[in-house]
């Protein structure tokens, strides 16, 4: 049987005629600020359109009305409605228990490909690392929210984080961001890079780290490659 990665389907967006994964796929992105995520996001889910896969892409905090509105509330840089740490913790948590429910299981249970933009290793690299809240308490909180339901594969996109921040900030105009994460200190950007790389030695079969300094066409290929693999890998024989 032609595996619809084997070749591009030029009809293309399509996906009604196309022949879905035999099982759901599912994939996150992570990393710091100024890594490429989104453009690496975007590729994967044009390119995996194109050979004909029904995709699902979505991004963490957000990807429901609720998590959505929870976004805006987290990322807000307002002095007055700030989360503390452990609030933020725990808004990371139900945005996802949200997102589990009403995107995630949904689409792998129809046998499709789920993108996350950041996803689990955020919070651990955030929260857990960054903000330094319980490590073991955060684990807790995954199994709570994610159940048996875990990323096939995960890709960390790593940078140095004097390179990362520039890069923002060349795109946001080098004002003051509208992030409240941007704006946090290099140290804590350092930590959550650190927190990122260890979780990566922790579990290398699912965390596969990308240099994010190379060209975005070679950092796509990279990932392709290993989706690939990773997908031939989870057919039935
Ligand atoms: P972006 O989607 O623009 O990456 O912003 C989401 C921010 O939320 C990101 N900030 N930075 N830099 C990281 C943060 N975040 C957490 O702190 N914990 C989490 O669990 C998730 C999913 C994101």
């Amino acid at each position: 049987m032609l595996n619809a990665f084997d070749k591009p389907d030029n009809s293309a967006a399509d996906t009604a005629s196309s022949k879905p994964a035999a099982d759901g796929l599912f994939i996150t992105f992570e990393g710091t600020e100024g890594v490429g995520k989104s453009t690496q996001v975007k590729l994967l889910t044009d390119n995996l359109r194109h050979r004909g896969l029904p995709v699902v892409t979505t991004r963490e905090p957000g990807g429901t009305p609720l998590g959505e509105e929870l976004r805006g509330l987290l990322k807000r840089p307002s002095s007055r409605a700030a989360p503390c740490p452990p609030a933020e913790l725990l808004m990371m948590a139900a945005c996802r228990a949200q997102l589990m429910r009403e995107v995630v299981r949904p689409a792998l249970q129809k046998r499709q490909v789920v993108i996350v933009d950041r996803f689990l290793d955020s919070t651990t690299a955030y929260q857990g690392y960054g903000r330094g809240l319980d490590l073991e308490f955060i684990q807790q909180l995954h199994n709570f929210t994610l159940e048996n339901t875990r990323p096939d594969l995960t890709f960390l996109l790593d940078l140095d984080i004097a390179i990362g921040t520039q890069r923002s900030r060349e795109r946001g105009g080098n004002t003051l961001s509208e992030d409240r994460f941007d704006n946090e200190e290099d140290i804590f950007h350092r930590k959550v890079r650190n927190g990122f790389l260890t979780l990566a030695r922790q579990e290398p079969q699912r965390i596969k780290i990308v240099d994010a300094s190379l060209a975005p066409e070679e950092v796509q290929e990279l990932i392709l490659e290993q989706v690939i693999k990773t997908h031939k890998q989870k057919q039935p024989a």
